[in-house]
């Protein structure tokens, strides 16, 4: 059976709640034909420390030993479940990560490529979520905060034949959920719907895998 691991982050920014999270564990309470879903929840802090979402990450594909790992992030300033196709060499953070550090103009990787393109078939799996009416979209910037740093790393890992079990890897951003537009504004989705898109876009890549 096809092994994945899923991830979500822990809440920041001030909110008490990230929806990555609760759909990570969601998806994996459900489960899904043709494949064992995991689940981890990764910390909002960047760097290569010990206590950062890299090297927890990594700590996850190595005990797992995942074919595919779809990370997922909330987005609060998305109206739609944006597949990622892109994570680029920069660490630029618009607010600090739940350590306090903000970054400014660093790279992910020192001297490492500029970007990389997610593994994920993106298409296909957009074209599933927004065929049960659910808003989604391709994205060609994950920003430059973890969501993005995390995505680079898990590809930079693969390319590097860090991670040999893996196949495929890639990011989602999600929106935020209305109970936390309801305290801070902006566009939000419900998790439910969230769910209804998310499902079929695994099964998309599931299918021509198993
Ligand atoms: N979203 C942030 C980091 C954690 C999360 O859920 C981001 O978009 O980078």
């Amino acid at each position: 059976m096809l092994q994945i691991l899923m991830t979500g982050f822990e809440p920041f920014g001030g909110s008490p709640m990230n929806p990555s999270a609760l759909l990570t564990e969601a998806l994996v309470q459900e489960g899904l034909p043709g494949a064992v879903l995991h689940a981890a929840i990764l910390p909002v802090i960047g760097g290569l420390g010990t206590t950062g979402a890299r090297s927890n990450l990594a700590g996850h594909i190595q005990r797992i030993r995942p074919e595919v790992v779809i990370c997922l992030g909330e987005s609060n300033r998305s109206t739609h479940i944006a597949f990622e196709r892109v994570a680029i060499n920069l660490r630029d953070d618009r607010i600090a990560d739940n350590a306090g550090v903000q970054c400014r103009d660093l790279p992910v990787v020192e001297g490492g490529p500029d970007a990389y393109f997610s593994s994920l078939p993106v298409r296909e799996m957009r074209d599933a979520c927004e065929g049960e009416g659910v808003p989604a979209l391709l994205s060609t910037s994950a920003g430059s905060f973890l969501c993005n740093e995390v995505m680079y790393g898990l590809l930079h890992g693969m390319a590097r034949g860090e991670f040999p079990t893996v196949v495929r890897g890639g990011f989602i951003h999600v929106p935020q959920l209305p109970e936390q537009a309801a305290q801070r504004g902006g566009p939000s989705m419900r998790l439910a719907h969230m769910l209804l898109g998310l499902r079929p876009s695994l099964l998309a890549l599931v299918a021509p895998l198993g």
